[in-house]
């Protein structure tokens, strides 16, 4: 049963096992073949990188961008799928060194927006919307290096050019306080909607929330997400988990914090997220150790586990919740939901 909800993974979330320690440990698997384990896991939408979606565009013509963007799309329709979003990936390419949008190199900045620009052509050509921008290298390695006060109102600037190409986007800014920088800019939701207020349109700019960011930066993910939905601004979410402050781990949803991730699935039911249209977005890697032929599974239980947590929520006693808050019986009330969780 998976209510009214629609989930969602991108390519990168089915990969070969390096880690910055050590090389590939399962072969590749072409993006025909991920596309045709979608509907089989449970997933209805591709969240897309640009180059994702049309490989090497840096080589091509905008024109000819557009034209693979249009064959891509059909490729996708032909399983059934539907693209979610497309996110600029400016931190594999040499420009995007020192970050795009906040580089000081000038040079390094027009090249940001202008990438910009096409992913804004390929996701018309895939018939999305929305835009996410995880800001990878927007920050810095050493504070001396950038000017902070400048860089934000750069970015501000390119956001605000996004906006103008194309009047029907939406940007989703996916906040995330470090890795690879030291120090990112927009490192929460409250600094992502701070610069959509300050942005030329602010009803098109919101968040994307993911589970690890957010405890990365030390908050509470299903508060961060009870942010955003309250201002309407949830663009879109990458539910996954993490085991303390460490590297992104992008680990299976409710893999470490099984309670943090119900608290998650209450958030986004208390708001009914289904009735906006958005994706439930799964960000996740199966682990190095995962053998080749069974590397897709964290797909599939990060999707069961949420579906188990929705059956959680919609079962959850909240008459004897309200008897217990109404008494201001918060010691009842925790052993009602870790009793609701363990089952009888
Ligand atoms: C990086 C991350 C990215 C974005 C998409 O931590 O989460 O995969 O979600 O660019
Ligand atoms: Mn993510």
């Amino acid at each position: 049963m998976a209510g009214d909800y629609r989930f969602s993974f991108g390519p990168w979330n089915i990969h070969e096992g390096a880690d910055p320690f050590g090389p590939t440990v399962r072969p590749s698997i072409s993006f025909a073949r991920k596309l045709k384990m979608y509907k089989k896991l449970g997933f209805d939408a591709v969240q897309f990188h640009d180059d994702d979606a049309v490989p090497d565009m840096e080589k091509l013509t905008p024109a000819k961008i557009r034209k693979e963007a249009a064959a891509m799309k059909k490729m996708i329709a032909s399983e059934g799928l539907v693209a979610e979003f497309v996110a600029p990936r400016l931190w594999e390419h040499p420009q995007g060194i020192d970050g795009g949008f906040t580089a000081n190199d000038p040079a390094c900045r027009k090249w940001a927006n202008e990438r910009a620009k096409r992913c804004i052509d390929i996701a018309n050509a895939l018939d999305t919307r929305l835009i996410v921008l995880w800001l990878a290298r927007e920050g810095t390695y050493i504070r001396e290096s950038k000017n902070a006060i400048e860089a934000y109102r750069w970015l501000l600037e390119s956001i605000n050019a996004m906006l103008e190409y194309d009047d029907k986007i939406e940007i989703a800014i996916e906040p995330k306080p470090n890795e690879p920088t030291d120090m990112a800019y927009v490192p929460t939701i409250g600094h992502a909607l701070a610069m959509a207020q300050h942005s030329v349109d602010p009803k098109r700019v919101g968040g994307l929330i993911e589970t690890a960011h957010a405890l990365l930066a030390g908050l509470d993910p299903s508060d961060e997400m009870a942010f955003a939905l309250s201002m309407g601004k949830l663009f879109s979410v990458h539910l996954n988990d993490q085991n303390g402050l460490k590297f992104d781990q992008d680990k299976s949803f409710g893999a470490a914090n099984l309670r943090g991730a119900f608290n998650q699935v209450r958030v986004l039911e208390l708001a009914d997220y289904p009735s906006t249209g958005r994706f439930v977005g799964l960000d996740v890697k199966a682990m190095r150790t995962q053998k080749a032929d069974v590397a897709h599974k964290h797909l599939a239980n990060s999707r069961a586990v949420f579906l188990r947590l929705l059956e959680k929520v919609r079962t959850f006693p909240n008459e004897i919740a309200q008897d217990c808050i109404a008494a201001r019986d918060y010691e009842a009330l925790e052993m009602l939901v870790l009793e609701h969780l363990m089952g009888s």
